[in-house]
């Protein structure tokens, strides 16, 4: 059943605040997490020195959302200088754990740079009421490293977590979140031929969706004109290594024109994907300027993920 996300009407549902220094320009690449009755949202945000920040917002509907007036996680260090981009939260056993990218003028001490003499490192943070924020560490250092996102759960005891070697997802395992073995690593799904939507490459998305079919796994990628959309996959429960299905179709594109212009044209990135009341809710940043929203009905995806 080729399917695509239905808009909502309200969008887009978040936009930058010209008044405020640190999110005037650009809020998008959100987290959202739905806890004790109210959607949370933890939005990148650029203001007047273009380094990203993360700020919080809420909502009992999944549409109207109240910010708070200050960011409530900011760089910190040379790893970070560029700033913190395209968080993804989950709970597990009564913790909220953020993943998100540090963008950084030089890479933790000791380990190399990756590109533009910057670094990029993908970092794990953890918040007991989703506002205080305490950093873990990374998953690997010195190298390009993004789009981690962790599973809701640990399986076969450890925390599993999907990341991105440019240009495949992978995914890692580790027993505390500290330490990530190289060894416990495997590329998983890499970009498809040419003719497809995720030739070039390809990304997590959301903290993936446990079902009793698999893990339903929505997911970027692009293609040589650089158009990023959103797909989905499914991996198996006990080993997401495994792709079960991973239909040729995407799921959603950029057509809004809020998602063809912004500050980056032809862009849907989402990091979130709450299902409540068997909706899910896919937030996504459009053409990294403002917040969008998307949804279908669990069971319409997973017969996508399963047969298409
Ligand atoms: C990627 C991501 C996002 C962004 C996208 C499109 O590198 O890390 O931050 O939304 O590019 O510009």
């Amino acid at each position: 059943m080729k399917m695509e996300l239905i808009r909502h009407a309200a969008n887009p549902v978040l936009l930058p605040d010209p008044s405020s220094t640190w999110e005037t320009y650009n809020v998008f690449n959100p987290a959202v997490v739905y806890h004790q009755g109210e959607f949370h949202m933890l939005y990148r945000a650029q203001g007047l020195d273009w380094v990203s920040r993360i700020g919080y917002a809420r909502s009992s509907d999944g549409i109207h959302f109240t910010r708070e007036t200050e960011p409530v996680f900011s760089p910190q260090g040379d790893y970070e200088a560029r700033g913190i981009e395209d968080p993804r939260v989950t709970q597990i056993d009564g913790i909220f754990y953020m993943t998100y990218t540090a963008y950084g003028n030089r890479p933790i001490p000791g380990f190399p740079a990756t590109h533009f003499g910057g670094s990029v490192t993908p970092m794990f943070a953890q918040s007991s009421n989703l506002r205080d924020w305490e950093r873990i560490g990374p998953l690997t250092v010195g190298e390009d490293n993004k789009d981690h996102v962790l599973f809701p759960q640990k399986i076969a005891g450890k925390f599993v977590a999907l990341h991105r070697r440019p240009p495949q997802v992978w995914l890692a395992r580790s027993d505390d979140l500290k330490t990530w073995p190289e060894q416990e690593m495997e590329p998983i799904f890499a970009p498809r031929p040419e003719n497809l939507w995720d030739s070039k490459r390809v990304g997590g998305g959301g903290v993936p969706i446990r079902t009793e079919h698999g893990w339903l796994l929505l997911y970027h990628g692009y293609d040589q004109s650089h158009v990023y959309r959103l797909g989905a996959c499914l991996l198996d429960l006990a080993n997401p290594a495994e792709v079960i299905n991973r239909p040729a179709d995407f799921l959603f594109e950029p057509r809004e024109i809020w998602e063809l212009r912004g500050d980056v044209p032809f862009v849907v990135f989402s990091g979130a994907n709450v299902v409540v009341d068997g909706l899910v809710y896919v937030y996504y940043g459009a053409a990294d300027h403002v917040v969008g929203l998307a949804t279908a009905k669990l069971d319409d995806l997973i017969e996508h993920a399963l047969h298409d």
